[in-house]
């Protein structure tokens, strides 16, 4: 069964380039629910531990210097099939293979400054809703 919970960070990019507002009436008009947000800023030893998966890739270093570069917008969303919906309106990792009127194709900017992160398995959405929010802040 689908699962109806995924995890978001709306990026240093886009809030940098005044995005947040448009990037949040996108994932309400989906038909997404808040059930968590929090506006905070990585440390690098925080975007480390959570892009561990990513440690091997050579792009890492490059990811948590960026992740750790200014302030996110961290949330959880709920909705029905929420990790493979919330996949759907982000788009491609690359922008220019985002699928036109997504986050991405109108947001992000390259591969690895892409406007908005999505949990990629209900298992990492919950696992990234756990490292971010307590359960009392979860509503
Ligand atoms: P997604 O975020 O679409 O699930 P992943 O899991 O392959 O994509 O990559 C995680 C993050 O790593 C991406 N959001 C992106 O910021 C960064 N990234 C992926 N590929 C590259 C790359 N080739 N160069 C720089 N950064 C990358």
């Amino acid at each position: 069964m689908a699962g109806n919970r995924t995890f978001t960070m709306i990026k240093p990019d886009a809030v940098r380039n005044g995005n947040i507002g448009n990037i949040l009436a996108m994932i309400n008009q989906a038909g997404f629910r808040i059930v968590a947000m929090k506006y905070t800023k990585l440390s690098p030893e925080k975007a480390g531990e959570f892009y561990a998966v990513h440690k091997e890739r050579p792009f890492y270093g490059e990811l948590v210097e960026f992740m750790s570069s200014g302030p996110i917008v961290a949330a959880a969303l709920e909705k029905d099939n929420a990790v493979a919906d919330y996949r759907t309106l982000s788009g491609a990792t690359n922008p220019a293979e985002a699928e036109e009127g997504t986050l991405r194709a109108l947001y992000a900017t390259s591969i690895g400054e892409n406007a908005v992160h999505g949990a990629d398995s209900d298992e990492n959405a919950e696992n990234e809703i756990a490292f971010h929010f307590s359960r009392y802040e979860q509503f």
